[in-house]
């Protein structure tokens, strides 16, 4: 056993650890300060002394690196997320941004092209109605929002994974990047994006995507937190370096997987 050191001189132990919990998306950050949360808590994660708030920052970085790739390896390409029936459908299905609701992108249809990029062989961007054209299914899963709540709801779109053959992309590559009607952006794994559940999103309950829920399309992932699930996508690349998006680079856990 390594001699682990529960107090730092100079150092107000609980001030640090409210420091380093920045880092943590809420309700993690509150889980976090009010359990089992000290400075010996992490030194014992760590396996040596806590010196200041840096080290302490720079190892809950690195906790939370360790564990997207734990789950990254961990992630079964063949598991699929659970369905379930008509009946369990939440109606009203709730609405969630990092702002309001009548402040939700306002995309007009019949100018709005999908911007395709990067490791791709055809670069031509994407109307509504070449999108529309493509083979499409349905699902009805659950979306799990990291600020602590759940709702099945019922989408119809394109496997990502047909899209992303249609476009010649070059599926070695790391990560897909999408960006959003109003700056919301985020990034995912080439394996995620492979998986049979992972879809472009056109329908909502059978009607056209409302805006509310991401008109024109989102990306719909029952195997990832609500917030690693992009609406109003209006650019999408094929890439090998991790461009990060709107939550990633705030502290949240990269991989978000269910
Ligand atoms: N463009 C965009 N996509 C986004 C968000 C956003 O703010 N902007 N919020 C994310 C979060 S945190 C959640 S929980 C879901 C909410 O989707 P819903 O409104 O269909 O329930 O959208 C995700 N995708
Ligand atoms: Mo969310």
């Amino acid at each position: 056993m390594p001699r682990i050191r529960m107090q730092v001189p100079g150092v107000d132990p609980k001030l640090l650890i409210k420091d380093a919990a920045k880092l943590l998306p809420d309700p993690s950050r509150r889980l976090f300060l009010r359990g089992s949360a000290s400075l010996g808590a992490l030194a014992l994660l760590a396996g040596c002394d806590v010196v200041d708030g840096e080290s302490a920052e720079a190892l809950l970085r690195k906790i939370s690196r360790f564990n997207d790739r734990v789950q990254a390896w961990l992630f079964n390409p063949n598991r699929l997320a659970p369905t379930y029936p008509e009946s369990a459908i939440t109606r009203p299905f709730p609405f969630n941004a990092y702002y309001g609701e009548d402040e939700a992108p306002d995309i007009d249809g019949a100018d709005y092209k999908l911007e395709v990029g990067g490791l791709i062989d055809n670069k031509q961007p994407w109307t509504l109605s070449d999108l529309y054209a493509l083979p499409q299914e349905t699902q009805i899963t659950r979306h799990v929002c990291v600020e602590g709540w759940s709702a099945i709801g019922k989408w119809t779109g394109v496997r990502l994974s047909e899209f992303l053959r249609r476009l010649g992309a070059d599926t070695r590559a790391k990560y897909i990047w999408f960006q959003c009607a109003e700056g919301y952006s985020n990034t995912i794994d080439m394996p995620t994006a492979l998986h049979p559940q992972t879809q472009l999103s056109f329908k909502f309950a059978d009607e056209i995507l409302p805006r509310k829920y991401g008109f024109p399309m989102k990306c719909r992932i029952p195997t990832k937190l609500g917030f690693k699930n992009p609406k109003y996508i209006t650019a999408l690349y094929v890439q090998n370096n991790d461009a990060g998006g709107y939550w990633e680079d705030q502290g949240y856990n990269w991989f978000s997987g269910l």
